[in-house]
């Protein structure tokens, strides 16, 4: 049985509810996410959009369509968002914004990975993004956003959670609290100055990316949080959840590895995909892959500290965990920077293309 918000959307975008059913993927933190049936066959993905977090639903969807005209070619599958009878592919209803895309037939997303092949492939669909997007003006965008990965911002934020939280709750992250302290002034090295400015996906999780049955990296799918970033950004988030073998809220840290070898898969990919860095860019990716994982640990701990208000939790220290281990993991990617810059260095030599 369908519930009946979900075929009142649906008849907006023409779609007979009679011939369908439905099913909820609990991937995202944040929006509503269902698999639409149609007598029998996935079809298409339907989205109710967080507006609470997404306050500017309409820009969001706006650079969404802008970007998604662009991705697509040879090496990268286009996204196909369906439009409602009034031609837009948002939909307002009920109070409540949707939208809906065709569902690519056996496409499939990996939470981890072993497979050097999908670490290949990963660099190459976000070196394939990059590409596609290089040309775009940064300002055709909107921020919808503002100061999404500013570790800095994150911090203030972190620091005025901190101040208010109960005493309970700061004793049991006392390990967390300690970890950001202690490394804070690691990320001083960064000057953002230094980067291009560069329209970024800006959640690119392995889980982001769509894989034919094939294992061949199919394009990019949860596209709300594109907006003008930098690459250090979107390749920190990459390799943080393909060269870690474990889920974000592993509890158990031993099992939190930075593998190296698909460190480099990833890195092939990149190569393949002929995306041009500079060598600023280059300089910075190592110090990025420490800084993504420490940044949403820091949201994390912000949340957990907040009493659990932005992200979706399935139990109270869930959170937490989740912080725990992606400070593990940063930890790890501060050990292994000369790995990793020797590695990038030696592949992505600057000379033209990489
Ligand atoms: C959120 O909802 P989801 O899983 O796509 C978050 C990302 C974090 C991610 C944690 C708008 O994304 O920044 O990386 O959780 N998105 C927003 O893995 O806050
Ligand atoms: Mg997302």
């Amino acid at each position: 049985m369908v519930n009946k918000l979900i075929t009142e959307v649906l008849e907006k975008y023409n779609i007979d509810s009679t011939l369908v059913s439905y099913k909820t993927i609990t991937h995202g933190y944040i929006n509503d996410t269902y698999l639409i049936f149609l007598e029998g066959e996935p079809k298409f993905v339907l989205q109710q959009l967080n507006t609470s977090i997404f306050k500017k639903v309409e820009m969001l969807q706006q650079n969404i369509d802008r970007a998604t005209s662009l991705l697509y070619n040879e090496q990268y599958s286009r996204l196909d968002f369906l439009r409602s009878s009034n031609g837009n592919t948002l939909v307002k209803y009920n109070d409540r914004y949707w939208r809906m895309m065709h569902y690519i037939p056996d496409s499939i997303t990996f939470n981890t990975t072993n497979d050097e092949c999908i670490a290949f492939e990963a660099g190459r669909i976000i070196g394939t993004f990059h590409r596609l997007l290089e040309k775009e003006a940064t300002t055709a965008y909107h921020v919808t956003i503002p100061n999404f990965h500013d570790y800095k911002v994150r911090y203030k934020e972190f620091t005025s959670a901190l101040e208010i939280a109960n005493a309970k709750v700061v004793s049991s992250a006392k390990d967390a609290i300690k970890f950001v302290n202690d490394n804070i002034e690691h990320f001083d090295t960064l000057e953002m100055s230094d980067l291009a400015i560069r329209i970024c996906h800006n959640d690119t999780k392995l889980n982001n990316i769509l894989f034919g049955a094939d294992k061949k990296a199919l394009c990019l799918i949860d596209l709300d949080t594109i907006m003008p970033g930098y690459f250090i950004y979107d390749f920190g988030d990459l390799v943080r959840t393909v060269v870690n073998p474990v889920e974000e809220d592993e509890k158990n840290l031993s099992k939190v590895k930075f593998n190296i070898n698909l460190f480099e898969k990833i890195v092939d990919g990149l190569h393949f995909s002929k995306m041009q860095l500079s060598d600023n860019e280059l300089e910075y990716l190592p110090i990025g892959v420490a800084l993504m994982p420490f940044l949403h640990g820091l949201r994390f701990l912000t949340d957990f500290l907040s009493g659990n208000i932005y992200y979706k939790v399935n139990y109270s220290d869930q959170n937490l965990d989740r912080c725990l281990s992606l400070f593990k993991f940063a930890a790890l990617a501060f050990k292994h920077k000369g790995q990793m810059k020797f590695y990038l260095k030696m592949k992505l030599n600057n000379k033209g293309t990489i």
